[in-house]
């Protein structure tokens, strides 16, 4: 592709909230119109300020990430702490967080502290050609800046300075970051764009921050150079030294693609910001693409928890169907990745299908991620934990069995931060017909004159009340999502059934709402039984227990029996009960399942010879009972077994 040819024709609207676009199916609403008020998400939102943020920031000073910058910013010649380039990142995505944290009432003096003396610290970084990375300004460093694009990781510095900046600007109505992201971006531009060196960063993530920052200024400099960096990789342009070029999905131009690859965080991201260029650039073609990639990474290399990456070699999303359980990596980044890149799609095009794996992901690989106490991290998130398993949470040395509380990789923990902090941005979005409920929780959700309170336990059942606290009076359309896992929906408007027809998973409500209507939507969430495609050899004669968008796993603890020789068939599944519990004093009370269950202990023999004719066992009687708790919540207690496949008879 020649630089000239990228063609914008984006429409950049003025008042934007964390993701939007001039172009998209749909727009996002901005932040300060939706406010998660109770339940399940708002104690996510709560435990994030009073546990998560204080942690992090603890862990940030003490291992050396502020300091880093401080060192930079006071021309010192303190030794650089830590071992990667992209520390700096984490105080960049605490601080998109805390531009969140800050803007709520709730706001504490710790967090505006640590942001004020953050936000010094990095203008004073900052190089005099706009340049900024305490690992490669660092003077005990002998790497030069821009010397190693493939490793660097500074175009992915870039990136989340960007997405902090943007926050703060749009939060706060505080543009010092975005000055600092400006200035580094332009030399970006300078140096890389147009006419400039063809090269790619060997970590994507800029792409996704370039367009932001394109929404934010206007300038199409920065939507431009984006484009360029998703055009050119692909054809061996990233310098190859420890890892292949599939690891930076520099294998096969984007639009080439026919799989996701490579290195999970990378890929996803890498979708994430194509999907945005695609949005502003008009680029019909390289949206086809990313659906397309999208649709096989569904259909054939998602863990059942939403959860990407089944490698722990080179962190690696793996091939089709290779999804084992007790090593599933599914980092919790990528997690975040996947839904950055799902709602991305539905902002393109509307289809409420791409909601449906976002919060399949929010409420499973994502969530898993966090301890219920708010201050220790999964960074792989397995499916299975064997009761004599040893292996360290992070692929890294030493530490807990279970979720640790930092890492010397510590990119998951502040993406929670971050994430948690701007649940609300997407909750909502509107077009000129129809204002969309895209996630439940509950929350009150205002747009365009019409007020709504929602009020709900979701997911924890599925009734959704929707109050009608003022309309404007004229005709409006609320759309509502009927995820793809719930059959039987029904809707009432006023006590009324509503006859209203459902299309491509959206209930359309179009009516004068009057301030005082009532709106129940009813998710039936009875507990369902899910098997896997047969090309999945790790799960064959297994099956996974979910109710709503919660996939739930059995815990040694809760279990009287090995929970490898617990079977359950399908057809006892409906005969599951349901109880309310509290797993730990820190977990909030939740849903547990109970399923008849089977108990075989088999023999010794790993390879039994078979029998000629090999006919599948009949069930028995269930004679016990299996109790599964939700996998978010797996690995609260001591470390014991944990399954989300059950065995079959
Ligand atoms: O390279 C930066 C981050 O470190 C990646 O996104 C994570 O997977 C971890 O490798
Ligand atoms: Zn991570």
């Amino acid at each position: 592709m020649n630089d000239s040819e990228v063609n914008i024709s984006g429409v950049v609207a003025t008042t934007l909230p964390a993701v939007t676009t001039g172009s998209g199916r749909v727009r996002p609403l901005p932040s300060s119109d939706v406010i998660i008020a109770d339940g399940v998400l708002a104690g996510w939102q709560q435990r994030n300020r009073a546990a998560t943020v204080p942690h992090t920031i603890r862990q940030l000073r003490e291992s050396g990430n502020l300091d880093n910058l401080r060192t930079i910013a006071e021309s010192g010649d303190a030794a650089f702490r830590g071992r990667y380039p992209f520390l700096d990142t984490d105080v960049f995505k605490t601080l998109e967080g805390l531009a969140y944290e800050l803007a709520r009432p709730s706001a504490d003096e710790a967090s505006r502290e640590f942001f004020e003396e953050s936000v010094a610290l990095i203008e004073a970084a900052q190089a005099d050609d706009g340049y900024l990375n305490s690992y490669f300004q660092h003077p005990g460093i002998v790497k030069q800046p821009w010397e190693d694009l493939s490793w660097g990781h500074e175009l992915y510095n870039l990136g989340h300075l960007i997405q902090a900046a943007v926050a703060a600007s749009r939060q706060l109505g505080d543009n010092r970051l975005l000055d600092v992201a400006v200035r580094f971006a332009d030399l970006a531009v300078a140096k890389f764009g147009p006419g400039g060196e063809e090269e790619v960063p060997g970590h994507p993530e800029v792409e996704m921050a370039l367009v932001e920052l394109y929404r934010t200024t206007s300038e199409a400099r920065y939507l431009q150079l984006a484009k360029l960096f998703i055009d050119r990789r692909g054809h061996g342009t990233v310098a190859l030294s420890v890892f292949p070029a599939e690891y930076f999905q520099d294998n096969a131009p984007l639009r080439e693609l026919d799989s996701v690859t490579g290195h999970a965080v990378r890929m996803v991201y890498l979708a994430a910001g194509a999907t945005d260029v695609a949005i502003e650039a008009g680029d019909a073609e390289l949206l086809a693409s990313v659906i397309r990639l999208w649709d096989d990474m569904v259909e054939t290399k998602l863990y059942v928890t939403g959860g990407l990456g089944s490698r722990h070699s080179d962190e690696a999303i793996g091939d089709r169907y290779e999804l084992p359980s007790e090593r599933s990596y599914s980092e919790t980044c990528a997690a975040i990745g996947t839904m950055q890149w799902a709602w991305r799609l539905f902002i393109a095009t509307g289809d409420a299908h791409y909601l449906d794996v976002f919060e399949i992901v929010l409420f499973n690989a994502y969530a898993a991620g966090l301890s219920a106490d708010g201050c220790a991290f999964f960074y792989d998130n397995p499916l299975q934990r064997r009761p004599d398993h040893q292996q360290r949470t992070g692929a890294e040395p030493d530490g807990e069995l279970l979720r640790r509380a930092w890492f010397v990789c510590p990119c998951c923990p502040p993406n929670i931060i971050r994430w948690n902090a701007e649940l609300q941005d997407y909750f909502a979005a509107s077009d000129a017909d129809a204002l969309y409920l895209a996630q439940y929780g509950d929350a009150s959700v205002t747009h365009d004159g019409l007020e709504l309170g929602i009020r709900t336990s979701y997911p924890l059942d599925g009734e959704i009340t929707i109050h009608v606290e003022a309309s404007p009076g004229d005709e409006r359309t609320i759309a509502l999502r009927v995820p793809a896992w719930c059959h039987g929906a029904s809707v009432t408007v006023n006590g009324t059934p509503a006859a209203d027809a459902s299309e491509n998973g959206w209930l359309r409500l179009t009516r004068s709402f009057s301030a005082g209507d009532l709106i129940v939507l009813t998710l039936p969430m009875p507990v369902r039984a899910h098997g896997s495609h047969p090309h999945l050899d790790a799960t064959r004669g297994t099956l996974s227990i979910a109710r709503g968008p919660v996939v739930y796993s059995a815990e040694q603890q809760d279990n009287e029996y090995d929970l490898d020789d617990l079977v359950v068939d399908p057809a006892w599944v409906k005969a599951a009960e349901l109880s309310s519990a509290q797993l730990s004093g820190d977990a909030p009370e939740t849903v547990i399942i109970s399923v008849p269950a089977a108990v075989d202990t088999p023999g010794r023999a790993l390879y039994p010879e078979l029998a000629e004719s090999v006919s599948a066992p009949k069930p028995g009687e269930p004679t016990t009972t299996v109790t599964l708790v939700p996998y978010y919540l797996w690995g609260n207690r001591e470390a014991l077994a944990m399954r989300v496949w059950l065995r079959r008879p």
